[in-house]
Formats: structure tokens, sequence, C-alpha cells
């Protein structure tokens, strides 16, 4: 059988250039993971309570997480082009050591490409709305990355080893050496790719960045369009919510006494004002003035034990996101709230009509709308 070996010309495909690619992307990756996972664990808390302060943390993390991953597809384009020689090169190994040390890099490196790929896909795929596969993508994404995380450890224990010892890697198949020593040309390259994941940055962050709203054309959401000027993610019609007549808060469960609170009566209850941001998983965020009730307040009148955790139920029947759970340390903050206002008027029907919780340093979709029922476990 005869290999088919492509022809790469060009002097980038080079170990510097794919050197200071992979540093760039490798810092990118690990940032996202980090991020990813404080976000994972804000939204499936386990024996570690996450503190509701600062305020906007969850604002700059999920930020930054999603906007390494845009600066990260530049550079994992180039990354991949510049070592595409050595990915196609196929090596003719001796003996089972030298077959099973092949077999072990080639996996790594389906790993790290594959996940890499899939990581970055899938993230923009979602924060872009559209969902065309049947997997559920949180749970993918978050597989996925610890398989990305550990090839890429792999990955650069080999290269540093490599790099010290006798295994250097030599000029790929088919790369010509650049006449002028790859410098200039290096240096265009790398600035051109630098370039691209600026421009794509700059384009897109200003959904959370406000200041840099004016530049977001590439942006999935403008951070103030919306009713009362906010973002809505998921419409009242859309969730097929309808506010029944009598409407009532109910609070229940693991209570000293139930409570059921009409809207009236919510709103003779101490108000309160926070500045607070929905900051969304994909990306977008938007502060607005919030006005309501303090949650704690309403579970102090049910008689709650301090340390209860509480189910958020919303009048809305089906869909992933129609409860959420909140535990202590957010609850008791004083900033959380069911809000009834938002930035001075009646809560508009899709920002949750006729009250939604709003909390420090928690996650969007665990904001939950149409409230009815605060279920005490
Ligand atoms: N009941 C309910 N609450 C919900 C959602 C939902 O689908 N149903 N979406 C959540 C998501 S993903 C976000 S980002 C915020 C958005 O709030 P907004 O539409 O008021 O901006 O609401 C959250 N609350
Ligand atoms: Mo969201």
């Amino acid at each position: 059988m005869r290999m088919i070996r492509p022809r790469f010309t060009s002097p980038l495909h080079d170990a510097r250039v794919a050197m200071v690619l992979g540093i760039a992307l490798g810092c990118c990756l690990t940032v996202a993971f980090v991020t990813g996972l404080f976000s994972h664990f804000l939204q499936h808390p386990g024996p570690l309570a996450w503190p509701s302060r600062p305020a906007g943390l969850y604002r700059v993390t999920q930020g930054v997480h999603v906007f390494t991953g845009i600066a990260a597809v530049p550079l994992l384009l180039a990354k991949l082009w510049a070592v595409s020689p050595r990915l196609w090169q196929w090596a003719r190994p001796s003996g089972w050591s030298g077959w099973a040390d092949v077999a072990v890099r080639r996996t790594c490196t389906a790993l790290l490409v594959g996940g890499a790929l899939f990581q970055l896909s899938s993230g923009l795929l979602n924060i872009v709305y559209w969902y065309p596969w049947s997997f559920f993508f949180t749970t993918a994404h978050y597989w996925t990355a610890y398989l990305l995380a550990g090839a890429l450890l792999v990955h650069v224990v080999r290269v540093t080893g490599a790099r010290r010892g006798p295994m250097l890697p030599g000029p790929p198949a088919g790369a010509v050496p650049s006449p002028d020593g790859g410098g200039p040309g290096r240096r265009r390259f790398l600035g051109a790719v630098g370039a691209a994941s600026a421009t794509l940055v700059l384009a897109t962050v200003g959904e959370t960045v406000t200041p840099l709203r004016g530049l977001a054309l590439l942006a999935p959401r403008s951070p103030d369009v919306g009713p009362q000027g906010v973002p809505v993610n998921k419409t009242a019609v859309a969730a097929k919510v309808r506010v029944p007549v009598g409407y009532r808060l109910r609070v229940r469960g693991v209570v000293a006494r139930e409570t059921a609170w009409t809207l009236a009566r919510l709103g003779e209850l101490p108000q309160h004002t926070v500045e607070l941001p929905i900051a969304c998983v994909e990306g977008w965020s938007a502060t607005a003035r919030w006005t309501g009730v303090r949650l704690r307040d309403l579970l102090d009148a049910a008689g709650v034990a301090p340390d209860a955790r509480v189910r958020v139920e919303s009048l809305q029947h089906g869909g992933l996101y129609r409860t959420s759970e909140i535990g202590p340390r957010h609850w008791h903050d004083e900033a959380t709230l069911l809000a009834l206002r938002c930035n001075g008027e009646v809560l508009a029907a899709d920002h949750g009509y006729p009250c939604r919780l709003i909390a420090p340093n928690r996650p969007g979709v665990q904001q939950t709308k149409w409230v009815t029922e605060l279920v005490v476990r």
C-alpha cells in the first residue's frame, strides 16, 4: 500500500508558530475550563456553598468564559493549520512498544483536536441559540471539558518533555525552510491570528461590557434591547405562562407556618431596591434596578430554618428552567429579592410578572421568573 502524503509547502508549518499558538490556545482553554467549572458548580451546588458576593462575580466569570472561548476559535484553526503536516504524517513503528506509543499519541491527539473543536463549536452554537443536535448541551459540554483538560495536560507534559529530551520534533514532511528563517513571515502570521481573535472579541463582548456595546456588531444580544431596557431569553408567551386571577405566592414545605401572599399584600411589605445584573450563561448580561420584597423576609415570616434550601417554582409547566434552587448563603443576602418592579415599572410579563427572583452572584438561568411557590426543604 502506498501512503499518500500531502504536500505542505508553507514555511509557517513550523514548530515555533505551533508553540506560540499552542501557548495562547492553552491559556484560553484553561481559563475557559476554570470559569466553566465555576458556572457548573454554582448551578449544581454540592457540599460547597458558593458565596453570594461579590454580586457581579458571575457576570465577570461567565463573560470571561464565553469570550476566551471566542478568542480561542482563530487560535485553534491556526494551530491546526500549522501542525497539519504532522497530523497527516503516519509513523511506521517497529515492535509492540512502538505501536503502543503511536496508539497512545494518536488517541491523545484525537481527544485534543476533537475535544477542542467540539467545545468551541458547541459553545458558539449555544450562544447564538442554535441547537442542531439532540444531546443536552450542558452535560456534553461539561464532560467533554474534563476529556479535553486531561488530553491537554498529557500533551503539555509530552511537548515540554520532548523539548528537553532527544525527541525534539524535526520539521514536518514537505515543509520547506523559510528563506528568511521564518522571522517576519512568522510574526505577520501570528499577528494576523491575534488580530482575528481580538476583532471577534471586540465585535461581541459589548453584549456584556456595556461601554463597548457600540462595537458589538456580531453579538447575539444587545444588552439594552428588550422590555424595560432588559433583554428577554424566554417570553411569557413562549413559556405558556398565564397568571391566574386568584394569584398567590405560597411558602410551604418544611415551615413553621404556611403562608400565601396576594400581590397587594406583597406590595405592603417593606420594599427594597437593588441594582443587579441578569448574567446569562450564554454570555450576555444587563444590569437593572429591581424593586421588591426580600426573600429572607418572606422565609422568616414562614419560620424557616436558617440552613434551609428553597425550591423556587414558577407558573411555567414545562421547560428545564421552570424552577431553581437557592441555598442559605444566597437567600440570607439582603440583595436577594422577589422583584415586583424593574427599572421603576411594574415587572413586564416577559421579565416574570407578577414576581421574579433576583439574587447577587447567580447565573441568569436561576433568576426564576413568574414565581408562584417557595418550597422549603
Ligand atoms: N420560569 C423561568 N424563569 C427563567 C427562565 C425560564 O425559561 N423560565 N429563563 C432564565 C434565563 S436562561 C435567563 S438568562 C433569565 C433572563 O431573564 P430576563 O428574560 O428577564 O432577561 O431568566 C431566567 N428565568
Ligand atoms: Mo440564560
